[in-house]
């Protein structure tokens, strides 16, 4: 194994830029870069402690006063000896840094290779390396949990378990064939059986969660509605914090369906701005009122917006099909401007009412805690990753496959075969039996640095 470098930092310039360093050279080279305080070698110093002391450039100049740790193999995040710099966030002092590191021996480090080094070495199993990424891409703090949840074991380790049950499984029967004369328990079918059907619920509520995870990364869906020109776009944009959508006082400006993700306090929704449902003018303005219906059909809620400047008009009964039995509330927009009708008009017909104004912002933070309320509460922990899925869904095909055989009668010889097919898939799925190029290809996925 040679020695890895990389800026495990944020971009930079930053307040602080880290330095870490994995490999058999981690100490000889670390020794050279950082001279602690007391000029003591920092690797005859205790592990996992913070050193201050003087960063090193090539020439033996002072590049700057830092703060550096030595974790000792096999206790460190790679399993390897490692080094970590905390030095000033500057481009040329990390540069500089690592210019010396790898003068040094050291090579730059590939996208998560700490990170694949971590799981070579047995830190992490794969559904736990894999959560690293999730944790770094978390952009609600209700993504952070699961990640942490996952990175803790919650999926990995029941995972982990199940899979040695079915393979002690397939071991009882196959000790039981081939050494007929021990003294070994009898292979009970309707134990197998047992085992099977466990198996089989435990991996349906895996998959069913990661249909629930989507929405969780995708964010919910929730259509904004209404008639032309009530403020639909304007509403998206300022929820969005930008200007996606294009705004006009023209009617029927909107005709596709415009998608954005927003991060709010409770996890993240997906606006869908649409186009004014009206009789149409003209063909695109039909199929943009057609892709309005259908993104009502795809979201789980939906803000009707009426102009508050102008007298109430359109039938406010008249909800798409598709949002039927959906939460939807009344968005009153244009509040800045005279009202021309009472919003409490329409509280008997929605589920809640907004007055708000996209120009101003006045009223937006109501209506974002009730879109807050609407995405469903962080319960069990959520499968993410589509890799993981596919392969727990073919292992429950598998599983489904043995215990339908099982309850058929067929000898286990037979339908043991598909449970060491589900073996192998749940093997892909913790790391326990996966190729080079399955892992490689998972970390080429992560940052460099990770
Ligand atoms: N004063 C005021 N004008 C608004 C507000 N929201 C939208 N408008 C105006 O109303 C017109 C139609 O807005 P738009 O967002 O394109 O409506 P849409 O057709 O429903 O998407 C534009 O001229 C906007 O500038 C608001 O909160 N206050
Ligand atoms: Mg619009």
């Amino acid at each position: 194994m040679d020695t890895i470098a990389a800026c495990s930092g944020g971009a930079l310039p930053a307040a602080i830029g880290i330095v870490r360093l994995s490999g058999p050279d981690a100490g000889p080279i670390i020794e050279k870069i950082f001279s602690s305080k007391d000029e003591n070698p920092i690797t005859k110093k205790k592990t996992y402690h913070l050193y201050y002391g003087k960063l090193l450039s090539q020439s033996g100049k002072t590049l700057d006063l830092c703060l550096a740790a030595f974790y000792r193999a096999p206790h460190s995040y790679t399993g390897e000896d490692m080094a970590e710099i905390f030095c000033h966030g500057s481009p040329a002092v990390v540069e500089g840094a690592l210019r010396h590191a790898y003068a040094l021996g050291a090579r730059p480090a590939g996208p998560g290779e700490f990170t694949r080094r971590a799981f070579l070495n047995g830190k992490l199993g794969l559904v736990e390396a894999e959560a690293v990424a999730d944790m770094l891409d978390a952009q609600t703090e209700q993504e952070a949990l699961n990640a942490a949840a996952q990175l803790d074991g919650a999926i990995g380790t029941p995972l982990r378990a199940l899979r040695g049950e079915l393979t002690g499984l397939c071991a009882h029967f196959y000790a039981v064939c081939d050494y007929p004369d021990e003294d070994i328990d009898p292979f009970e079918y309707s134990r197998a059986s047992e085992t099977l059907l466990r198996a089989g619920q435990q991996l349906r509520a895996l998959c069913a969660g990661f249909e629930r995870g989507s929405l969780l990364k995708s964010g919910f869906p929730v259509a904004v509605v209404g008639l032309p020109n009530a403020g639909k776009s304007s509403l998206f944009n300022a929820l969005a914090g930008s200007d996606r959508a294009i705004v006009t006082s023209e009617a029927g400006t909107t005709r596709d369906v415009l998608e954005q993700p927003v991060a709010l306090a409770g996890g993240r929704v997906l606006l869908l701005d649409t186009a004014g449902i009206r009789t149409p003018e003209g063909e695109a303005e039909r199929i943009g009122v057609e892709r309005a219906l259908q993104a009502a059909q795809r979201a789980r809620a939906a803000l009707w917006v009426f102009d508050g400047s102008q007298p109430l008009s359109g039938d406010p009964e008249a909800l798409p099909e598709a949002l039927r039995g959906k939460p939807c509330a009344a968005v009153v927009s244009k509040n800045d401007l005279p009202p021309a009708f009472d919003p409490s008009e329409l509280e008997d017909r929605f589920d809640a009412v907004f007055s708000l104004s996209s120009k101003t912002g006045e009223g937006l933070d109501a209506l974002c805690s009730w879109l807050s309320g609407l995405i469903p509460p962080a319960g069990e922990v959520l499968v993410t990753s589509p890799r993981q899925a596919a392969l727990l869904r073919r292992a429950l095909d598998s599983v489904d496959a043995a215990l339908a055989s099982a309850q058929a009668g067929m000898t286990a010889d037979a339908f043991l075969l598909d449970v060491e097919q589900a073996v192998r898939f749940l093997g892909e799925v913790t790391g326990e039996d996966v190729s080079q190029d399955v892992v490689k290809d998972i970390f080429s996925r992560f940052c460099v640095g990770k």
